[in-house]
C-alpha cells in the first residue's frame, strides 16, 4: 500500500520578489498545478492516502478560488484519503470555506486523533499548541502490532525546549511504536533515524519559491509492505531554483566573463530560476556589465539574476608611486593611523569611488 507524505505547499504564496508580476503570477499558478499533478500521480499509482503535514496554504486569509480548487481536487478523488494537518500559516484554515467536509478529508486538532487507513495501518496526528506541547508526548498511545505513522508540524529537536511549542521533541517520541514520523515545517527534504526501528522525515516543499529554497523539491512516497514501511523522495517540482558561484578572477572583458558564466551554467535545466554570484578578485579595469550579462542569461533560463560579489584586486605598490589622484589618496591612507585591515578597506572603497563605481 502506498502513501504520499507532502507538506509546506504554501498555495497562494506571493512568490519571489525579484520576479516580474507576470512571472510571479505564473509561478503562483504553477504551484497549484504541481499540487494537482501530485494528486494525479497519486491516483495513477493507487496511493491510498496523501498526508499533508501542514502549510498547505501560505497566508491566514485564504483565497476563495484556491480553496475551491483544492476542495474540488479532494472531492474528485474519493478513493484517496487526504490527511491534513494545519500548519502555523493556516490559523484560520481553509476549512472555514467548507460547508460540508468531504468524507475523504481527515483533519486533526489539539488532541491525538488516530485514523485507520488500512488493515493494521494507523495515521495519528496532532496540532501542537501552547496548551498541549508539554503533555502531548505522554498522551500518544500506539499499538505495536500496527504500522504507525505520526504527523506533526514544527522544528524537530533532540532536546526539550522550555516554552517553545513550535518544537517537535524527538527524544520524547522514541520507543513509542512509531514506524514513520511525517513532519512539516522545513522546506527541504530531510530523513534521519528516530529510533532503532523508525525514521523521521521532512518532505520539503513541492516547488521552491525563492533563492532561499534552492535544490530538488518534491514529496515522499511511502510503501507499506510485509509489515515494513519504506520511503523514497520523489523530485516533482516543475522548476528548480539554483544558486551558483562563478569565479571570474583575472578576467577582464565582458566576453571573457560571459563565456565563463556560460561554461558554469551549462548543465542547468533551462526551465530553472537561477542566481549567479560573481566571485573572485578582479582587476579594477574589468568590465562587469551586469545588465548585459543578466540579459544574456535570461535568454537561456526561465529567470536569471546575477549578483556581483567580487573583490577588487588593487596593486597598491603600483599606485603608491603614481602621480595621479589615486596615488596621492593611497599614500595618504598608508601614512594614516588606521589598522592594516582598515587601510585596505579604505583603499578599496576609495579606488572604487574614484572609478565612479560607488555613490558617495
Ligand atoms: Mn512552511
Amino acid at each position: 500500500m502506498k502513501i504520499i507524505h507532502c507538506s509546506d505547499i504554501h498555495l497562494n504564496s506571493k512568490m519571489e520578489s525579484s520576479l516580474s508580476s507576470e512571472k510571479a503570477k505564473q509561478r503562483k499558478q504553477e504551484l497549484l498545478l504541481t499540487f494537482s499533478k501530485m494528486v494525479d500521480y497519486a491516483r495513477s499509482e493507487n496511493v491510498k492516502a496523501i498526508i499533508i503535514a501542514g502549510d498547505l496554504f501560505d497566508t491566514e486569509s485564504i483565497n476563495k478560488s484556491t480553496s475551491e480548487y483544492v476542495l474540488d481536487l479532494i472531492k474528485g478523488n474519493k478513493e484517496i484519503k487526504f490527511i491534513y494537518l494545519c500548519g502555523n500559516h493556516e490559523k484560520s484554515s481553509f476549512l472555514n470555506y467548507i460547508n460540508e467536509v468531504p468524507q475523504n478529508l481527515l483533519t486533526f486538532n489539539d488532541d491525538w486523533k488516530y485514523y485507520n487507513i488500512d488493515e493494521n495501518v494507523v495515521v495519528a496526528g496532532i496540532d501542537i499548541t501552547k496548551s498541549n506541547f508539554k503533555t502531548l508526548y505522554s498522551n500518544l498511545k500506539l499499538n505495536k502490532n500496527n504500522i504507525n505513522i505520526v504527523v506533526m508540524h514544527g522544528q524537530a529537536s533532540k532536546y526539550f525546549v522550555e516554552d517553545n511549542f513550535e518544537i517537535v521533541n524527538l527524544s520524547m517520541l522514541k520507543n513509542k511504536n512509531i514506524n514513520y514520523l511525517a513532519l512539516g515545517h522545513i522546506h527541504s527534504y530531510f530523513l534521519d533515524k528516530l529510533d532503532d526501528n523508525s525514521y523521521y522525515a521532512y518532505s520539503g516543499c513541492l516547488e521552491g519559491r525563492g533563492f532561499d529554497e534552492c535544490g530538488k523539491k518534491g514529496f515522499i512516497e511511502l510503501e507499506v509492505l510485509n509489515g515494513q514501511i519504506n520511503s523514497k523522495f520523489v523530485p516533482f517540482a516543475k522548476r528548480e531554483i539554483v544558486e551558483t558561484d562563478v569565479d571570474i578572477s583575472n578576467l577582464y572583458t565582458i566576453k571573457e566573463i560571459d563565456n565563463k558564466i556560460a561554461e558554469n551554467v551549462k548543465g542547468i535545466n533551462p526551465t530553472s530560476l537561477i542566481k549567479v554570484n560573481l566571485v573572485g578578485e578582479i582587476d579594477e579595469d574589468a568590465n562587469i556589465d551586469l545588465p548585459f550579462l543578466e540579459n544574456n542569461l535570461n535568454e537561456i533560463f526561465y529567470f536569471a539574476k546575477i549578483e556581483n560579489k567580487t573583490k577588487l584586486k588593487i596593486d597598491i605598490e603600483k599606485y603608491s608611486n603614481d602621480v595621479s589622484i589615486k596615488g596621492e589618496f593611497i599614500r595618504q591612507v598608508l601614512a594614516s593611523d588606521l589598522s592594516d585591515i582598515e587601510k585596505e578597506q579604505v583603499i578599496l572603497y576609495g579606488i572604487k569611488a574614484l572609478n565612479g563605481e560607488v555613490d558617495l
